[in-house]
């Protein structure tokens, strides 16, 4: 009975003819409720159904005003333009559509311009991508309730990887005039909760006032060290009321200085560092800007240390200190820098008599229930609460004073060590990297060798992560820029790494850089709707997919767990693999838009396909080529 009612609106249309309304009132408790309510307080009783979707049903007709000339999204465009934010990734909602039909007429879709994306976590992890490129925020425009949802994992992964991103949500916020159905499905009383444990800070301005001053600050917030994400809810009535005050002003935007480490501090551990036999660098995220790079290899050459690094680009690959020192160099001292989680580190090191400096912005902000910090450092010997950039510049100052010709010597005795270490390791790459060369599925040793060449003489930026793939980009080619390599996901949320290739990309494009991604075929799954976007946008993105036909990671998990209870792994592709059917990449590519080839399983035919993909490349879209790889 109740099918036969649903489908009989359906084929009617929910919102035509007396017959059709009354039936639904019949059929709609909210509805009938709505209809006895008095007229003031029925703002969406005036509609045939409450509880139709405003985002499918027709355009509210209401109690709204019929003109509205100043609304007060405007003044919110007036104030997102002053933070120069350059695009504003969203997936449409009516909780935002005032200030979405500001920011595309009043705004003329630029600073930010409109990206449109498939889904949330899309928008978030392109927003995740650029800022890791651009060194700033990108903006998401979220749906309330729904879209936050969407978008939460993505957040998640940027605040655990200390990423500014600009948050934006909509939200019918007064009870009293939202409506039945979707208005208040998609509303909060604080809309910040669904993701305060892993935002940076959010608000909820309640006038445009507020909401000017929220913006600011929010995106002063987000770049403050450590970065995260900031979220600024949007109340609708805000958005679409008349702006009352013309001469609200735009808050102004001054950055905060990130905070360097206390003179006395930065004495000790120089001192500790310039006396060490064996000191050891170990950098996460400390290179927030170019000049940190340039800083950091300063250091390392001062003091002649290793610096070892697997996250992003800290340190040039083919920099004779860069690594761990080589087999056997046991750290006397490690000075971590930005560094998630010391206390394995500073562990190991109390075990056998050697010491531990931290120098981290971590301390500086920290949540209570989201475990990202790790454990506690209690074997840490100095602990400096300081944005590590910011406190390399005195920290070389203070290790040059200390370092006495004696010194010197020692130190450059040390670093011609390292040098021929780092020289071994790599001609030791090059001699793995044979392996399996002909193997097919194709090895991805010989994927990463055959790219090289083709990529090696062009501005490229390697805009995936290289932990699935056995670090061998790192092995083989020349790192030498900052933004040839931006990480992995912060949090370890698998879906990060194909949007945020294509938000990294988009940030590349300006400078005219090849955007590599080597693309694990899981991660593609959960949202390639952003392939669309690439194509749409004219993103140029090569993507080339590692596919292995499987979650591997998990596949190595449940293979340990079944031989640790003697029951062999046989069955352990049950619920890890995707194959039965295969996934046709290309054709998966070509449907959203994309130029596409594969898939290639024999390693003979990558050159010409790589060269096939790199040529659509750089002419200004995004290209996919299908591999078909080994597990690792
Ligand atoms: C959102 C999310 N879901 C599930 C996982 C668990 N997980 C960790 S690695 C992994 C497999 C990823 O597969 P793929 O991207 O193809 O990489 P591969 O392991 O095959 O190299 C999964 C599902 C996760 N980390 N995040």
């Amino acid at each position: 009975m109740a099918k036969t009612k649903a489908s009989s609106f359906g084929r009617r249309g929910f919102l035509k003819g007396a017959a059709g309304a009354a039936a639904l009132a019949s059929a709609s408790p909210v509805l009938r409720a709505q209809q006895a309510a008095p007229q003031g307080a029925r703002n969406a009783g005036a509609r045939p159904n409450p509880a139709l979707p405003a985002d499918t049903g027709a355009a509210p007709e209401e109690s709204e005003p019929r003109v509205v000339e100043n609304p007060g999204s405007d003044y919110m465009v007036d104030v997102l333009k002053s933070l120069n934010l350059e695009y504003c990734a969203s997936n449409p909602g009516s909780t935002f559509d005032g200030l979405h039909e500001s920011l595309i007429n009043y705004g003329n879709n630029a600073t930010p311009e409109f990206l449109t994306c498939c889904h949330e976590e899309s928008a978030v992890a392109m927003a995740h991508g650029y800022a890791k490129i651009e060194g700033k925020p990108m903006m998401a425009l979220i749906h309330g309730t729904v879209g936050l949802q969407h978008a939460s994992m993505a957040i998640y992964n940027a605040y655990a990887d200390r990423v500014p991103i600009y948050l934006v949500v909509g939200n019918h916020a007064d009870a009293a005039v939202r409506g039945a159905g979707v208005q208040s499905y998609h509303s909060a009383n604080d809309m910040g909760a669904l993701v305060r444990d892993f935002t940076k800070w959010d608000d909820s301005p309640q006038s445009l006032g507020a909401f000017g001053e929220a913006a600011v600050r929010g995106y002063k917030f987000a770049m403050t060290p450590p970065m995260g994400p900031v979220l600024i809810v949007a109340s609708h009535e805000t958005q679409t009321n008349p702006n009352m005050q013309r001469n609200l002003r735009v808050p102004k935007l001054t950055l905060t200085s990130p905070p360097a480490g206390d003179t006395g501090a930065v004495a000790e551990a120089a001192k500790m560092l310039v006396n060490a036999e064996r000191p050891l660098i170990l950098s996460q995220r400390s290179v927030r800007t170019p000049n940190g790079m340039k800083l950091l290899v300063e250091l390392a050459e001062t003091l002649q240390a290793p610096v070892n690094s697997s996250e992003r680009m800290e340190i040039p690959n083919r920099h004779p200190l860069a690594g761990n020192g080589g087999a056997g160099y046991q750290p006397d001292i490690t000075l971590c820098l930005e560094v998630a989680d010391v206390a394995a580190t500073a562990r190991a090191n109390h075990a056998r008599g050697a010491k531990t400096i931290n120098v981290s912005s971590m301390d500086l902000f920290l949540k209570s229930n989201i475990q990202d910090f790790g454990h506690y450092g209690a074997d840490v010997d100095l602990d400096i609460g300081a944005d590590a950039e910011a406190t390399l510049p005195s920290l070389i100052e203070a290790c040059k004073k200390l370092i006495t010709p004696d010194r010197k010597r020692a130190i450059a005795e040390r670093g011609a060590k390292i040098a021929e270490a780092h020289r071994k390791q790599r001609i030791q790459a090059i001699e793995q990297s044979q392996l399996g060369w002909d193997a097919s599925p194709v090895s991805l040793n010989r994927l990463c060798a055959e790219l090289w060449p083709l990529i090696q003489k062009e501005d490229w930026s390697l805009v995936s992560w290289q932990g699935f793939i056995s670090g061998w980009p790192g092995r083989l080619w020349n790192f030498e820029k900052p933004y040839q390599y931006i990480g992995g996901q912060g949090g370890g949320g698998i879906g990060y790494n194909a949007p945020a290739s294509v938000g990294a990309a988009l940030a590349n494009k300006k400078y005219g850089r090849l955007s590599i991604n080597i693309q694990t075929d899981g991660d593609m799954n959960y949202a390639p709707g952003v392939l669309w976007t690439a194509a749409h946008h004219k993103i140029p993105l090569l993507t080339i997919m590692h596919n292995n036909r499987g979650y591997h990671a998990e596949v190595m998990i449940l293979e340990r767990r079944a031989s640790q209870r003697n029951r062999g792994q046989d069955r352990c592709h049950i619920g890890t693999k995707l194959w039965e059917p295969n996934i046709d990449y290309a054709k998966m590519a070509q449907a959203y838009g994309l130029y596409a080839q594969g898939p290639i399983t024999d390693p003979k035919d990558l050159p010409q396909a790589l060269a096939r993909g790199i040529e659509r490349v750089k002419k200004g879209e995004p290209a996919m080529i299908d591999v078909v790889t080994q597990p690792r």
